[in-house]
């Protein structure tokens, strides 16, 4: 192989590197049937102070409501989510918000099971993510039951 393509083929290469840096991360939320409750997942979803993020809100569930509310207050997102019409929004998380642990419900049913955003600095291991204070609902079936 020549000189001249190998430069060519490691241009190519740093290009398409620098393109994802610059791109913002995807995060798919969608709507799940667990047991008896429905909930947003996945359960956790960890962003960092100041990243840009684009959100795929989906509801792909069969019977049930025909939409569902998308309600993040902390990254001030109030959306309806039809089935079917999956759509994305670009946020930015705020560079001020505090780290720690977020509501991700849905504000037309409120018995939903809320996930949770996870708000973490860059760098830090998930483990190391503090936990909310309060009391924290536990779903009681552990296995989900086949429909
Ligand atoms: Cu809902």
């Amino acid at each position: 192989m020549s000189l001249r393509i190998l430069c060519s083929l490691f241009l190519m290469l740093c290009g398409w590197a620098r393109a994802a840096d610059t791109l913002p991360r995807e995060i798919t939320l969608e709507t799940k049937k667990v047991g008896e409750v429905v909930h947003w997942w996945p359960e956790k979803v960890v962003v960092h102070p100041g990243e840009t993020i684009r959100i795929l809100a989906k509801h792909d569930l069969e019977g049930g409501f025909e939409f569902h509310g998308l309600l993040i207050p902390a990254l001030k997102i109030t959306e309806k989510v039809d089935r079917h019409k999956p759509f994305t929004m670009t946020v930015k998380v705020p560079a001020d918000l505090k780290v720690g642990e977020y509501k991700v419900g849905c504000q037309f049913h409120p018995g939903h099971v809320a996930a949770t955003l996870v708000v973490q600095a860059e760098g830090t291991a998930p483990e190391a993510a503090p936990k909310a204070e309060g009391p924290k609902k536990k779903s009681k079936s552990k296995k989900s039951k086949k429909q």
